[in-house]
Parts: C-alpha cells; sequence; structure tokens
C-alpha cells in the first residue's frame, strides 16, 4: 500500500525524447505522457531577475509544468510536506494534482515555462490565502 497521501503528491514525469541527426523532439499526448485531457495551455517567459510567481493552491485542477528552455524552481506543499523541484529539461514535467500549494522561484532569464492544464482559466479556481488553503486540507483529511 502506497502511504496516505501519496496518490496525490506531485511528481515528476520523465518524457522520452526522440533524437536523431537533426536533433531532437519530445512528443506529449494526453492521457499518454500527459496523464489528463489539455483544455488549456500557457506559457510563463521574461520574468525578471528575483521574482517568485504562484503562492496559491487550485481547488480542482491538474497541471503538467515543463520547462522548455533555462531553469526554475518549483515549491509544492500539500498541506504537511513541502517538496522542491528543480525543472531544467524539456523532457520532464513536475505534475500537480489539486490542492497543492505552489511558489516559482529562481527563473533563469531565458526560462521558459510551458504549462497544460486540465481545465479553463477560472479565477474563482484559485485559493491565494495559504491559512485558507489549510483550513481546507486540514478539513478534507479530518
Ligand atoms: C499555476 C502556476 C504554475 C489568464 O488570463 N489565463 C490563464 O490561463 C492564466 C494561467 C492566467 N491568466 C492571467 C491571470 C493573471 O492576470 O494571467 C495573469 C497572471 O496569472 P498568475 O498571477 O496566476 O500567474 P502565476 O505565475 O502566479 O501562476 C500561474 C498559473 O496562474 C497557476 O495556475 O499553477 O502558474
Amino acid at each position: 500500500m502506497p502511504p496516505s497521501g501519496a496518490a496525490t503528491q506531485p511528481r515528476l514525469i520523465d518524457f522520452h525524447a526522440i533524437g536523431d541527426h537533426r536533433g531532437w523532439l519530445t512528443p506529449l499526448e494526453e492521457h499518454k505522457e500527459i496523464p489528463f485531457s489539455v483544455k488549456r495551455v500557457y506559457v510563463i517567459h521574461g520574468t525578471l531577475p528575483d521574482i517568485s510567481r504562484g503562492f496559491h493552491a487550485h481547488r480542482d485542477l491538474e497541471q503538467v509544468a515543463i520547462c522548455v528552455a533555462g531553469q526554475c524552481t518549483f515549491v509544492t506543499d500539500d498541506g504537511q510536506q513541502r517538496q522542491e523541484f528543480l525543472l531544467n529539461s524539456p523532457n520532464q514535467g513536475l505534475y500537480m494534482k489539486s490542492m497543492i500549494w505552489r511558489e516559482m522561484h529562481h527563473f533563469s532569464p531565458d526560462c521558459v515555462l510551458v504549462v497544460l492544464a486540465n481545465r479553463l482559466y477560472d479565477p474563482s479556481d484559485y485559493v491565494r490565502d495559504y491559512a485558507e488553503f489549510q483550513r481546507l486540507v486540514q478539513g478534507a483529511t479530518a
């Protein structure tokens, strides 16, 4: 049996890059490399020096974040455990399910972060207050 909560922990997914004499191609298909149907894609780029982003959770959203150029770090928090992930490869994606607090730090100037999501943009899905996030996750496990 996996430890309680393990299924909802963020995790890195390794993609398979196809190489030939021209370089590399990394295919991403829904329900294959990406564990959900993709409804939305957004790109974070040109992040200014010493800027951090995120600082929220989502009530009902699955996402895979892929750093296709440069690097940045993600700090994730499920209310009990904080984890840090370095994203620095187009061949790896960070998979996050709902109710994971996330912060993004240490963007390199060339960082291009592509995020695939299973739902359209909905501002009401965001939990931007950390105390409220803690209340919601603790309520869910009580
Ligand atoms: C997340 C992390 C990894 C839209 O209009 N449509 C969109 O699909 C998104 C994602 C954002 N926006 C608007 C909302 C704000 O006016 O773009 C602006 C910046 O969004 P936000 O401050 O939420 O960006 P980050 O970098 O803090 O967070 C983003 C995602 O919003 C979030 O879902 O998980 O990247």
